[in-house]
């Protein structure tokens, strides 16, 4: 406690001493707040196969469903009818009764048990080929993507390819990709509603998906099981891209960022090795091998920061590495005390890894 208020107290001096620094990174950056994206990703409009399965079987179980609660009722309110209306029967015989019974139980067989049973079986039967259908591409899969839930963020590793990532999925369009899914600390569910149905990621096991968009486009995808404090805050974006394009970025991003160029950056490296980012974060081809929080070898080509909350730019990159924790309170990231000119050459530097 006593060392976590020492700390924040640091970061309130050293709030008032750049404080001039920090409203110029506000006004640079208008979006400071603003979320990466502002539309629902709508599990009624599938973009992906898996999702199209889903929302298909729903149609069915809602049809279904409707027409056994219509007709359900209306027998209901028919009986409830017929009884208000109905004159009192006098003179009853034994036939009668019998005939009655008879009736009653020809009811019960066909709306008791033939009904249902006819209606399950379909139902059933269907969900069945669903299954089969979700469980199983028809062509094999060309890609195998390692997604990794942490709190509040995504590890992607193409094993074969050999690139790491994160918050980030691309796939290419049209060709369907298998998944392996994990969790690091607790459960989370991965969850791109566009694309296929929720699947849970567990410490210590391996979940399997395969998905396919079928256009071009940028998907977003949610934590769907609650994990703590920034749950809301863990979300993704897959990019799925045309075959081509995809296998352009697949080169592109086994190559380790470039030599940084300009003074800046190079004193921005070092404030990047000599801080405690690189216990944290890994960067290939330099000495930072950190695991705990994203890789960030290729962070000036993503979309979004933290999670997939906020757009990757300057004025919001700035925002984070002066106070991760007023932009995503309890994200496992703390504050680093940097100067003004520390924080620029560090702006320089993570602005090169591409
Ligand atoms: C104690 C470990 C730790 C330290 C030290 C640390 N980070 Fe982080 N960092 C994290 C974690 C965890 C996240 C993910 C936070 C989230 O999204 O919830 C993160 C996220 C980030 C991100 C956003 C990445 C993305 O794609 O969303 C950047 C950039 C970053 N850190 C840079 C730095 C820099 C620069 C330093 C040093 C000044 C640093 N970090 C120090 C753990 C750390
Ligand atoms: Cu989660």
């Amino acid at each position: 406690m006593a060392a976590h208020r020492t700390s924040s107290e640091r970061q309130q001096a050293w709030g008032a001493r750049h404080a001039p620094l920090m409203s110029a990174l506000v006004i640079t950056s208008c979006q400071f707040d603003a979320p990466a994206h502002r539309e629902v990703p709508d599990a009624l409009q599938p973009r992906g196969t898996g999702a199209g399965i889903v929302l298909a079987e729903m149609w069915w179980h809602l049809v279904f469903g409707t027409a056994v609660f219509v007709g359900v009722m209306g027998l209901l309110l028919a009986i409830v009818w017929r009884q208000r209306n109905a004159s009192p029967v006098e003179g009853l015989d034994e036939a009668d009764i019998t005939r009655g019974e008879a009736r009653g139980v020809r009811w019960i067989w066909w709306g008791g048990i033939v009904m249902p049973v006819l209606v399950l079986t379909v139902i059933f039967g269907r969900s069945m080929v669903s299954l089969a259908a979700l469980q199983s591409p028809e062509e094999p899969e060309t890609v195998t993507i390692e997604v990794t839930g942490h709190r509040w963020w995504w590890e992607v590793r193409y094993p074969v390819e050999d690139i790491v990532t994160a918050n980030e999925l691309h796939i290419p369009a049209g060709e369907p990709v298998h998944l392996e899914l994990h969790a690091q600390d607790v459960i989370h569910t991965f969850w791109v509603p566009q694309l296929h149905p929720k699947i849970d990621m567990l410490p210590g096991e391996t979940n399997e998906l395969w998905i396919q968009a079928d256009q071009p486009g940028i998907y977003r995808g949610i934590c769907a099981e609650f994990c703590g404090l920034q749950h809301a805050r863990m979300q993704f974006q897959v990019v799925a891209m045309e075959p081509a394009g995809y296998r352009e970025w697949v080169e592109d991003r086994q190559q380790p960022p470039p030599e940084p160029t300009t003074e800046l950056a190079l004193q921005g490296r070092e404030v990047f090795m000599d801080h405690n980012c690189a216990q944290c974060h890994a960067i290939a081809g330099t000495s930072a091998v950190g695991q705990i929080g994203p890789d960030l070898s290729d962070l000036a080509t993503r979309l979004t920061l933290a999670g997939g909350v906020y757009r990757n730019n300057p004025g919001n990159l700035g925002g984070w590495l002066v106070d991760p924790q007023a932009m995503k309170p309890g994200a496992l990231m703390p504050a680093t005390p940097l100067d003004g000119e520390e924080l620029q050459a560090l702006l320089a530097y993570l602005g090169t890894l591409e």
